[in-house]
């Protein structure tokens, strides 16, 4: 077993780390920003370590502040958590060249999958389902891109192979609208992500977000833990997330999940990761692989028992993974609300000194957060302050918990968006379940 992490990140996922650390025996050493010295990681970490200003690009981007952490403290390994530099295949190869262990896929699993058009070619080959489209980019004569369209038939999507999570599309609806579309998306995405490789699919136009989590090790195992559905955002943002997606048969999860851990064996994939489907109609069509733990990891936790982080960590210190796809069992249902420090209505964030807390508890209920009486929201860094879940036999009685849980809370001091947590939670078409993607954004646009 390692000896002792970096945790290259901030925050309630910081916290969530030291915790499987401590589990394991494991020495925290904790890397800050100048405005984070009072993070509740920080103050528990055995180390610490400031790695610049406040600005993220100067602190939790820093790859060569993050790694000489690493030096000076001794450590063994470093852990990227989610957002920063977690998908960075440059990192994850200077933190391999360094001399330490990256916690994650290897660097070229890391890039395969950053490119969403070398990630769809891959799982296309190792038979996961995925979005009709074009097999690959779009070609710069201009009559086989009109020609494709044809095939595929409106509406169509042209997506940047360098975007991901909702950056750089465009949605094209006739035929006169094609080629300028194209061509702007083209033109943005060189500027955003420095490649002006697009390519096309068809638009599917009410579909859910429903995402299998995986777990490799170095052995050729792998295991998928079912499915979350993720389809309640609002401008690409997540906001409720669960696990059963309602309405999936035992069938579908199972042909789906394990097609998504063959794939995992036949690219060799180490540690966690999701694999993103649309879905509509009954079928799913693979979009994107995220090759870091998620922020709503916890609901898959709660219905199968399994510590999502622990198993990154053994598993990057050489150990197999200490369950097998026999010992899987999906039971129950678990909700879990993103709290933000922001306005419920506007969405403005609303960071500041949290002059007041209570948090709620009782039977399943689960709270990820690391915020404490006093502490200061920083105004740096994404307004997510942690994460309330609910656990019940059905998804009934996990809605009464969340409900009963989001009552009992009291933050003082800083908005949240809390109050927009118990209205969606008592609208009856969520509480009916198996919304789509657009189900939130339509229903705050008829507020
Ligand atoms: C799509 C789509 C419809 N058809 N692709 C947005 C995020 C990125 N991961 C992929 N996205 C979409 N791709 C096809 N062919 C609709 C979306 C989409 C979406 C997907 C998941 C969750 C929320 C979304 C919100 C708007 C659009």
């Amino acid at each position: 077993m390692l000896d002792k992490i970096v945790i290259a990140n901030r925050g309630e996922i910081a916290l969530r780390i030291l915790r499987a650390c401590r589990e394991l025996g494991i020495h925290v050493v904790a890397v800050h920003s100048e405005a984070d010295r009072e993070l509740k990681h920080v103050l528990l970490s055995d180390e610490s370590v400031c790695i610049g200003p406040a600005a993220s690009t100067d602190s939790y981007l820093n790859m060569p502040a993050i790694i000489s952490a690493a030096e000076v403290t001794d450590s063994e390994a470093i852990h990227p958590g989610y957002g920063f530099l977690a998908e960075n295949a440059d990192f994850a190869e200077k933190v391999i060249q360094s001399g330490f262990i990256f916690i994650g896929p290897k660097p070229e699993t890391i890039r395969l999958m950053g490119d969403k058009i070398s990630a769809k070619r891959a799982m296309q080959a190792a038979g996961i389902p995925c979005v009709p489209g074009s097999d690959g980019p779009l070609d710069d004569d201009k009559s086989k891109t009109l020609q494709m369209a044809r095939d595929i038939g409106y509406p169509v999507i042209i997506k940047a192979s360098g975007g991901g999570g909702g950056r750089g599309m465009r949605t094209v609806h006739t035929e006169a609208a094609l080629l300028n579309a194209t061509t702007l998306t083209k033109t943005e995405a060189l500027t955003t992500f420095g490649n002006d490789t697009v390519y096309m699919e068809k638009f599917l136009e009410t579909p859910r977000h429903i995402e299998f989590q995986v777990l490799a090790d170095n052995y050729g195992n792998a295991i998928h833990l079912g499915e979350r559905d993720c389809s309640t955002q609002r401008r690409h943002q997540k906001v409720i997330e669960e696990a059963p997606a309602i309405g999936i048969t035992e069938e579908q999860r199972d042909r789906v999940g394990t097609r998504c851990a063959e794939a995992c064996k036949e690219i060799g994939y180490v540690g966690a990761g999701t694999f993103e489907f649309l879905y509509e109609n009954d079928e799913f069509y693979f979009i994107e692989m995220n090759t870091r733990i998620q922020v709503e990891h916890p609901v898959t936790e709660m219905v199968c028992g399994v510590d999502i982080v622990k198993e990154q960590i053994l598993v990057a210190s050489g150990q197999p993974l200490s369950i097998s796809q026999e010992d899987v069992e999906l039971k129950g249902h678990a909700i879990e609300c993103r709290i933000n420090a922001e306005d419920p209505i506007t969405f403005i964030p609303s960071p500041g000194v949290i002059e007041q807390l209570h948090m709620p508890g009782g039977p399943g209920i689960r709270v990820e957060t690391h915020i404490y009486n006093g502490y200061r929201v920083p105004p740096y860094y994404d307004s997510m302050i942690g994460k309330l879940i609910a656990y019940g036999e059905t998804r009934e009685s996990a809605i009464a918990r969340l409900q009963t849980a989001l009552n009992e809370i009291v933050i003082a001091g800083i908005k949240t968006n809390i109050p927009l947590h118990v209205d969606i939670l008592s609208d009856a078409e969520f509480r009916a379940g198996g919304q789509n993607i657009h189900y939130l954004e339509k229903k705050l646009g008829l507020q």
